[in-house]
């Protein structure tokens, strides 16, 4: 496999290492090979919000199991999943499922063009929106990771109708519209960006892409496959009040098997095919043990409402993070929504991916190893987001910072 992985963050390359191959992983711990253990702060992107193994959704998936892993045709699952999501993000008045985030954010794309009739978008710079040729264009993630802003590949005529700008920028953003005059189709966002390090939009920014995208008949897409049940129950678009056209969802839903799903107005969902002409299709959507275990996790999420818990467990920890640094006078500023949290090696909480760029890549890695070497998993990347999970309890959280301490001492 190239790099040795099958998705390029993982592989460590950005900072000088070699990925970890794991074994087994329960609760808030990952095993590897060699039997080493660490802390995890990935939780595989995002979905293991309530732990690794969580007992809750391995009975589900083996439940379902014994009735059979895939139909290629329609289930009660789906529809239950798609209900539950719809209860808790009422602007998804009708979605479908895909198979992952990516699918999710380029069948936006294409209803969103069908739908308009125009053909331009807009992104923000270091915004990603998974591997989606229009979407590849100053991305973030791994994309900012290896410094391959436009990857080749992606046809050039195709390139040219996505227009970049800066993130929580609104004059730029002005200036761009004003360029592309009557044929935007969609602006995309993360609300709450997870691919840049972590950046909450800002309301009045997230807000005047609303106003935008009414004004010039175009569509407003949210990509919440990162922020949604992650931040909140219904996701970003809850807590900055503002609903989207459109919204991509993935990683949580799926319960850790792979699944996205996109939706919102009914007018606009209407016109995929069967219902209109604009096509979208997949084998395996909707897949019953993926939805079996969605189900489950967004039940148990529903009952316990853990984010204000989850909020607290990570600024607990990365606040005693700033306080030891910041006594070595090392720049550090964090923030947390929910169970996802950043932090940066900068002396402000950077707003946009010009900001990311400029703290310190050099600290980063020395403080990524520092806490590997006493197994604390953080993300091999600045221009990735961190993530806890309801298992990370008070011995969990006490053992972290006592091995944050040391690691730091070593910085
Ligand atoms: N693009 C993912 C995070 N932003 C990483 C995916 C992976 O390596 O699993």
């Amino acid at each position: 496999m190239p790099g040795g992985v099958n998705s390029p963050v993982r592989a460590f390359k950005n900072v000088n290492g070699k990925p970890i191959f794991f074994k087994s992983a329960k609760g808030p711990i990952l095993v590897d090979e060699d039997e080493n253990q660490y802390i995890d702060f990935i939780g595989s992107w995002g979905p293991m919000i309530l732990g690794h193994s969580n007992p809750i959704i391995l009975e589900a998936i083996k439940a379902q199991l014994e009735l059979g892993t895939s139909y290629g045709a329609p289930t009660s699952l789906e529809n239950k999943l798609a209900s539950i999501i719809k209860s808790q993000v009422p602007s998804m008045e009708k979605l479908r499922m895909v198979n992952s985030g990516t699918e999710a954010t380029m069948s936006c794309i294409r209803l969103a063009r069908g739908f308009t009739g125009k053909n331009k978008i807009i992104k923000f710079s270091g915004c990603y929106h998974g591997h989606v040729d229009s979407l590849l264009v100053k991305a973030g993630s791994g994309v900012s990771t290896f410094g391959l802003p436009d990857s080749p590949g992606v046809p050039k005529e195709l390139a040219a109708l996505t227009y970049s700008c800066p993130y929580n920028n609104i004059e730029a953003l002005s200036d761009i519209i004003n360029e592309i005059g009557d044929d935007l189709a969609a602006i995309i966002v993360e609300p709450i960006a997870g691919n840049m390090g972590f950046i909450p939009g800002e309301p009045q920014f997230l807000n005047s892409l609303r106003e935008f995208c009414d004004k010039h008949g175009s569509l407003l897409i949210f990509d919440e496959v990162m922020s949604g049940f992650r931040v909140g129950l219904g996701g970003a678009q809850a807590i900055y009040k503002i609903q989207p056209d459109l919204t991509a969802l993935g990683k949580v839903i799926g319960g850790g098997l792979p699944v996205g799903a996109f939706g919102g107005k009914q007018s606009v969902m209407d016109q995929l095919a069967p219902l209109g002409p604009i096509y979208q299709a997949g084998t395996l959507s909707g897949n019953p043990l993926a939805m079996s275990a969605g189900i489950a996790l967004i039940e148990t999420l529903i009952q316990t409402n853990p984010f204000d818990e989850l909020e607290k467990a990570s600024s607990e920890i990365m606040t005693y993070a700033k306080n030891l640094l910041n006594e070595k006078g090392i720049p550090f500023s964090t923030s947390s929504i929910g169970g996802m949290f950043g932090f940066f090696f900068a002396e402000d909480l950077p707003k946009n991916f010009e900001d990311v760029v400029k703290s310190s890549d050099k600290i980063f890695k020395k403080f990524f190893y520092a806490a590997l070497d006493r197994g604390i998993y953080f993300a091999p990347s600045k221009y990735e987001a961190g993530f806890i999970s309801s298992t990370h309890d008070r011995s969990i959280l006490d053992l972290t910072k006592n091995k944050i301490e040391k690691a730091i001492k070593e910085l």
